[in-house]
């Protein structure tokens, strides 16, 4: 396949692009590094060093042989993201170029708006980019499972049967995101259903759960390669925070009740599942929709965990509930089904003990380089 990955600088669009050059594709990635302005305006780059996609491309060609062609550009510009789409001339288009942070949309005007404008606009460009340019290419769009928040009642994958006053119809399943940036992933999945509509795009919309890890096969074959592993309130995701929290002496930042349950996957699983979204195409006109992750956990039963393992180290992880900066239900139901992928045949790696170990020691061969002032959130949500 001819891939473009989208965002392909991120902490999953680069792991992504080094799986699919060496599963043969032929790939080229683009990114204008918006994430690494946002983490140097907030103080919150990566654990690991992380070199530019053109220096990461070249060290993956020397260490596997494989090539990965490169774009720097905006892709809420149209006319940039005319042309990556047309050069590129791809078979899959993977979208992951977003502003992925809950909290940074959530900061004031100025965030939201970047946020709002970025997300929207490259969605939006990349939907006429593929109307003008690859109409028979199949999109492979990462949205959220917090586009549809915590109802009281099971998660359907995408769609859900409805039965009013006598008649049935298929509904996209409702949605209540939690924060700006989540919202906004909602609008795409609704921008996305209307050109699949009435364009007859061919669109796999994949609503995944937070991510952990720091490790993949490729990803392993050189430290330059590591993908931007966050820790800070911005960029990091729950279980990273806690493993680098845990390896620096800080008590786990539990925010409120500790009861938020959310589905979590690990990196090399959503390597999987993008691959499989990606082998198994929508067909003309057909929104897929699955939902993206491995098994659910509560924020206490995360902490628990890491500070299990982490004393079985020595580390001696203290755990301490800190008031919520968010506003989000901290006791709730939640049952997301998410059996598609696994019919496809994804094959989980679990949160296991020796996974969070391996975790935690790549993390301690890194404690000198961990800020603390970058692990207390700094965001409300007003
Ligand atoms: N949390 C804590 N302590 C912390 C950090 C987070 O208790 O130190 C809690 C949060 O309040 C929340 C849960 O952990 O209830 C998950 O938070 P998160 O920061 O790991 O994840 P979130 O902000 O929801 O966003 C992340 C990614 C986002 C992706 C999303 C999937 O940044 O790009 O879309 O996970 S999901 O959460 O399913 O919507």
């Amino acid at each position: 396949m001819k891939v473009l990955i989208l965002g392909g600088d991120g902490y999953l669009g680069w792991p992504t692009a080094m799986d699919f050059a060496a599963a043969g594709h032929d790939v080229t990635v683009a990114d204008n590094y918006m994430r690494r302005i946002i983490a140097e305006e907030t103080d919150s780059e990566a654990l690991l060093p992380t070199p530019t996609l053109t220096q990461r491309a070249a060290k993956f060609k020397e260490v596997s042989g494989h090539d990965i062609h490169v774009r720097i550009g905006d892709l809420a510009d149209p006319e940039v993201m005319m042309s990556v789409v047309a050069e590129a001339a791809p078979d899959t288009i993977i979208h992951y170029a977003e502003q992925p942070s809950a909290p940074y949309s959530m900061r004031g005007f100025k965030e939201a708006r970047s946020t709002f404008k970025n997300n929207l606009d490259v969605t939006f460009n990349l939907i006429w980019a593929m109307i003008e340019h690859a109409p028979k290419a199949h999109m492979v769009k990462l949205g959220t499972m917090g586009e549809y928040g915590t109802p009281n009642i099971d998660i359907e994958e995408g769609w859900i049967d409805i039965e009013h006053k006598g008649r049935t119809g298929k509904f996209l399943f409702p949605r209540a995101a939690g924060s700006l940036y989540h919202t906004t992933k909602v609008l795409d999945t609704d921008l996305l259903w209307f050109y699949v509509r009435i364009y007859g795009l061919k669109v796999t919309d994949l609503m995944q759960g937070p991510v952990y890890g720091l490790s993949t096969d490729q990803a392993d074959l050189d430290p330059a390669l590591v993908p931007n592993f966050h820790y800070d309130d911005i960029f990091g995701t729950v279980v990273n925070r806690f493993l680098v929290q845990a390896v620096a002496g800080i008590p786990l930042t539990v925010y409120g009740g500790g009861g938020q349950t959310r589905g979590y996957l690990n990196l090399r699983d959503t390597l999987q599942c993008v691959m499989l979204a990606a082998q198994n195409p929508a067909g003309e006109g057909e929104l897929k929709i699955f939902n993206q992750l491995t098994e659910t956990f509560s924020v206490n039963q995360i902490a628990d965990k890491v500070q299990s393992v982490g004393n079985q180290k020595g580390l001696n992880v203290e755990v301490k509930s800190i008031p919520n900066p968010r506003k989000e239900m901290e006791e709730h139901y939640y049952n997301p089904t998410h059996s598609g992928l696994i019919e496809m045949g994804l094959k989980p790696h679990y949160m296991t003990d020796d996974v969070v170990s391996d975790m935690l020691d790549r993390i301690i061969d890194a404690k000198d380089r961990i800020i603390e002032n970058r692990i207390m959130p700094r965001v409300k949500w007003k």
